[in-house]
């Protein structure tokens, strides 16, 4: 039997794809645990390991889509465990299976306010399920869904060394040729922090562009005076400057730095949610990771674009399956234009891949993966149907 994608998980196909059959015979999920270079300190926790799912879809005539599924401990809403019973949970309906068809599965995703939430194992079935039909057509995934896609991404260099660093790191960056930087701020004083970023400008020139992110660190009252001291400093946007969202209209008033939405938008449930009232809104940086929703994530893109707003793709440390699937994602919505968040994999020992994803000149390829480019040492299969 064969199942057709009018479209898939609310999300429409573009013609030429709608009539492509998805008839998914196996699935393999994989599991990995890959040391980190230094633990990485998130929210309300230190991890020593990355850990998270590959997920490998075939087809009836041996075609395949991989997916990465790995919760972000500290911002994702499911731990690894819920994540693989959620997978598992999927995957019965969707292999060997003559109840599930795209489109009834569109109707039931169409609304992500359902008893359906978004998790993190949708969406790496989506990203498999997408890779499975581009492999088929031999296109990049999000060429299904955007038309098109760019070769190439340009990479937001990420800083987030101690501050005694940052003008080092700056200019090592630079030179190897990166022309925009994102710069943690937020951790220790401010003013000492401020005085980095003045640092880091007066030695990289005014070409460079530069992104901070604050991980709602602040008080309106410090966001404000940090606003005011790097004010000279040509700040593209800052990320999360506060830990109320309610005072961000103050902030940009009094200080005039256009800010962007991060962890906020994982929040966000209502799907109708306008982001017209915020002036000095510059940017949403999307984490497919834990936005866990394609169609959310196609929705925040279009309400982006339709306010005059980037959208920028951004990482959760994901292995090298699931980097690439945000690459090619953002090579479909940003392109050569925009640079995206994913300098993340330096900090992970090993990959997933037999080439590691790697930035060049500031720039990460998207190219399409295949099986032949799995690299399974760190994985144990732990669910096959
Ligand atoms: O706060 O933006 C963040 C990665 C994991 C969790 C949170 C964040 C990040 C990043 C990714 O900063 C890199 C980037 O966006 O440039
Ligand atoms: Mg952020």
């Amino acid at each position: 039997m064969e199942f057709h994608t009018p479209n898939f998980a609310g999300i429409t196909l573009l013609p030429p794809y709608r009539d492509t059959p998805l008839e998914i015979k196996t699935a393999q999920v994989y599991k990995f645990s890959i040391p980190l270079v230094n633990p990485l300190v998130l929210k309300h926790t230190t991890i020593q390991d990355r850990e998270g799912l590959i997920l490998v879809l075939t087809n009836a005539t041996g075609h395949r889509g991989l997916g990465e599924i790995s919760p972000l401990p500290g911002f994702s809403r499911e731990t690894l465990d819920t994540a693989l019973l959620n997978t598992t949970m999927l995957l019965e309906r969707i292999v060997e299976s003559d109840q599930f068809t795209a489109h009834q599965y569109s109707q039931r995703r169409s609304n992500w306010s359902d008893d359906n939430p978004p998790s993190v194992a949708l969406f790496g079935l989506e990203t498999a399920v997408l890779s499975l039909l581009a492999d088929i057509k031999k296109v990049n995934p999000w060429e299904l869904i955007f038309g098109k896609s760019s070769d190439r991404i340009p990479i937001n260099g990420l800083i987030r060394g101690s501050l005694s660093d940052w003008v080092p790191e700056a200019e090592r960056m630079v030179n190897e040729g990166f022309t925009t930087l994102k710069i943690k701020v937020g951790r220790i004083n401010s003013i000492l922090e401020a005085r980095g970023i003045q640092d880091i400008r007066k030695s990289i020139g005014p070409e460079i562009k530069l992104r901070l992110d604050a991980n709602r660190s602040w008080d309106l009252a410090t966001a404000t005076n940090f606003g005011k001291n790097v004010e000279s400093c040509n700040i593209e946007y800052i990320e999360e400057p506060l830990r109320k969202l309610i005072d961000l209209p103050r902030f940009f008033d009094n200080c005039g730095m256009p800010f962007a939405f991060d962890e906020t938008l994982h929040q966000i449930v209502d799907p109708s949610i306008s982001f017209e009232s915020y002036t000095g809104l510059r940017a949403l940086v999307l984490k497919p990771t834990l936005i866990a929703c394609t169609a959310r994530l196609i929705s925040l893109v279009n309400q982006a674009r339709n306010n005059g707003v980037l959208p920028i793709l951004s990482s959760s440390y994901e292995s090298d399956i699931g980097l690439t699937s945000l690459a090619q994602l953002a090579g479909s919505i940003g392109g050569e234009d925009v640079a995206a968040g994913l300098d993340t994999r330096s900090a992970l020992t090993n990959g997933t891949t037999h080439i590691p994803v790697e930035i060049i000149n500031g720039w990460m390829s998207t190219r399409s993966l295949s099986t032949h480019d799995l690299d399974l040492s760190h994985c144990d299969l732990i669910y096959e149907s």
